[in-house]
């Protein structure tokens, strides 16, 4: 009977020591009541869609970054081995992939927790993703030449905001007949602003038209062709 009863005390004296040891590991574990500080990259507005990064530090470790779009579900995000900061793109769904929140104004809640329990108040950001749906404009001046000089082409890409600010031009010159003599790709060019292309009228002396053809950065084709005359006398 004796020789159980010491037994049983040399197991809790061992289990004693190695709970002293576990706190030891973990410093000031009973102590840390410091709550983790976590902040955003967030922006004001975004165009078309929002990932933004939640980072969070703690001088214990991060244990779980939370974070919740618009009032709704809290996503949990779990941070592996406990570092001292951890990070997570939103906002994310079930599954843990990207949302895309939509266009309008939006309200992102984040907080996080550490090993220690202590959970941070919760922060909120705001703000607003928009999106250029609107198809641009174009219109031209007409212009005349002498036969093998060059003409300058003067036309403009109207494109209302909100817009990236560029469209990719691309212009076509055609005959009476509607036959396309010549093609010039501008490239990218400011919008809601004068521009100029320079054209070198190496075909026959009569009428032509130039058409201007416009697709804003947002990939939206012109609702309108602008065109004009282009005489080459
Ligand atoms: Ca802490
Ligand atoms: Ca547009």
């Amino acid at each position: 009977m004796r020789k159980t009863h010491m037994a049983v005390l040399t197991v809790v004296a061992i289990a004693v020591v190695s709970a002293i040891g576990a706190v030891g590991a973990y410093g000031n574990l009973a102590s840390d009541a410091n709550t983790p500080t976590t902040t955003t990259d967030a922006v004001a507005v975004y165009w078309d869609d929002a990932v933004i990064t939640v980072s969070a530090t703690d001088d214990e470790g991060v244990a779980y970054i939370y974070h919740e779009l618009d009032n709704g579900v809290v996503r949990l995000h779990k941070v592996d081995g406990s570092p001292r900061s951890a990070a997570v793109e939103t906002p994310l769904n079930a599954v843990g992939a990207h949302v895309n929140p939509g266009v309008g104004t939006h309200e992102l809640t984040y907080w996080a927790q550490d090993v220690n329990g202590n959970v941070e108040a919760q922060k909120t950001v705001e703000f607003e993703i928009v999106a250029d749906t609107v198809w641009p404009v174009t219109s031209a001046k007409a212009v005349s030449v002498r036969k093998g000089r060059t003409a300058s082409l003067r036309y403009r890409v109207a494109d209302p905001e909100p817009t990236k600010g560029t469209a990719t031009v691309v212009i076509k010159i055609k005959n009476k007949k509607g036959k396309t003599v010549k093609t010039i790709k501008a490239g990218s060019k400011p919008v809601n602003e004068s521009l100029t292309v320079k054209c070198r009228c190496t075909f026959a002396k009569g009428v032509y038209k130039y058409y201007v053809y416009a697709t804003d950065a947002s990939g939206n084709p012109q609702s309108k062709v602008g065109s004009a005359k282009i005489t080459v006398k």
